[in-house]
């Protein structure tokens, strides 16, 4: 005989869905080796990657610059690990025919190892000059290592932001989940109740 009760319990603990988050600013920490670009005392430090400034067209820019074609750019994503959907870029400061060309993402666990990655183009400033999304999938995610393979012109590199979707990867289900699970529990023991009483 086909147990309903316990294909209903699985169907609610599969439906419960963790809630999609915008990562972004303080949530994201990026650091990097590779030498912040000035221009007229103004220093296109890494930090400006995530600083909530992304619509930035005149200065102060708000955006991240290295003179140079490739290169790491470190994202720790506080408050991790989070399971991504997505990777939002905003290309080129000051937009023009800049930006980063081919990119890879390399998704890292809390134990620091490599679980992932996502190979992706970027647009440059003239072709886009609002967010590019790339879906992704990766879990678990506590750091994201941005590797820029080449740049759209010898500028090097120039992102205005990054951002990422997900959820929380240790999210707590709702206490209506927790009710619906509850009910489901009862529901298995009707039922081992009811198969006990038959054999
Ligand atoms: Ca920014
Ligand atoms: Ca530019």
């Amino acid at each position: 005989m086909i147990n309903y009760a316990k294909i209903i319990l699985v169907f609610m603990v599969f439906s419960q869905q963790a809630h999609a988050a915008l990562i972004s600013n303080t949530d994201i920490t990026a650091s990097t080796s590779l030498v912040e670009a000035s221009y007229s005392g103004n220093i296109f430090s890494v930090d400006e990657i995530a600083d909530g400034i992304f619509k930035d067209i005149a200065s102060p820019y708000g955006g991240f610059v290295s003179r140079v074609n490739s290169g790491t750019i470190r994202l720790d994503l506080n408050g991790g690990p989070y399971d991504l959907t997505s990777f939002t870029l905003y290309n080129d400061v000051n937009l023009g025919n800049q930006g980063i060309k081919d990119f890879r993402l390399e998704f890292f666990s809390d134990l620091d190892y490599l679980i992932g990655n996502f190979t992706g183009i970027g647009q440059n400033g003239f072709s886009v000059s609002g967010p590019q999304d790339y879906a992704i999938s990766a879990l678990g995610v506590s750091r994201v290592d941005l590797v820029v393979l080449s740049s759209h012109d010898s500028f090097g590199i120039e992102i205005r932001e990054v951002q990422f979707n997900g959820s929380s990867s240790n999210s707590v289900p709702e206490p209506s989940v927790i009710a619906l699970f509850g009910l489901g529990l009862v529901g298995l023991g009707f039922a081992r109740r009811r198969r006990n009483r038959q054999s």
